[in-house]
């Protein structure tokens, strides 16, 4: 019973291997050959190796191609998910009550550094999702923050000294996969 299921299962293979090239082609090829073959009996065999060659390489090349496309559509998905995480320095400008930028872009990994400047007024930057404070600062001083963007999401930063924030000194900071 063994033998038998080898015996058919490799007549199926080579049913789907024969299956596989396209008759038409594989049919003109034997013509081709057997031609060549005739001719090459008459003017020789060094005329004959070149023209073999080619049909082979021709008959292979409709097969070659869908593989390495589905192939190479893994390699590209794969290097879309694999973002070299890098450090990214963004300066931020604050007053009464605003934030430029409002929005912030990076991928999930990145290092995010802001560096905050107060146009005017007492003011800070916070964001609550990656535990990111800052003492108030006064007009025209500076204050640096760093965070790893670990999560993806849309999350907001904000000023949270007195109302500040409810009267618009907000932004977007936006983790991309
Ligand atoms: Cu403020």
């Amino acid at each position: 019973m063994k033998k038998t299921a080898v015996v058919i299962t490799s007549a199926v293979f080579a049913l789907m291997l024969t299956g596989c090239a396209p008759a038409g082609q594989d049919a003109q090829q034997n013509t081709q050959e057997n031609k060549t073959t005739d001719t090459a009996s008459v003017t020789g065999t060094l005329t004959v190796t070149p023209t073999q060659q080619k049909n082979g390489t021709m008959t292979m090349e409709p097969q070659t191609p869908p593989e390495l496309t589905a192939q190479q559509q893994e390699q590209l998905k794969a290097g879309e998910s694999a973002h070299e995480p890098t450090t990214l320095t963004f300066d931020v400008n604050g007053g009464n009550f605003y934030f430029t930028p409002t929005m912030i872009k990076v991928k999930k990994g990145d290092t995010v550094k802001i560096v905050f400047k107060n146009d005017g007024g007492v003011h800070n930057w916070v964001l609550d999702e990656f535990n990111v404070t800052m003492d108030p600062i006064k007009t025209d001083e500076s204050s640096t923050v760093e965070f790893v963007a670990d999560k993806v999401g849309t999350f907001e930063f904000y000023c949270s000294v007195g109302q500040h924030r409810q009267m618009g000194m907000k932004g977007m900071l936006v983790v991309e996969e």
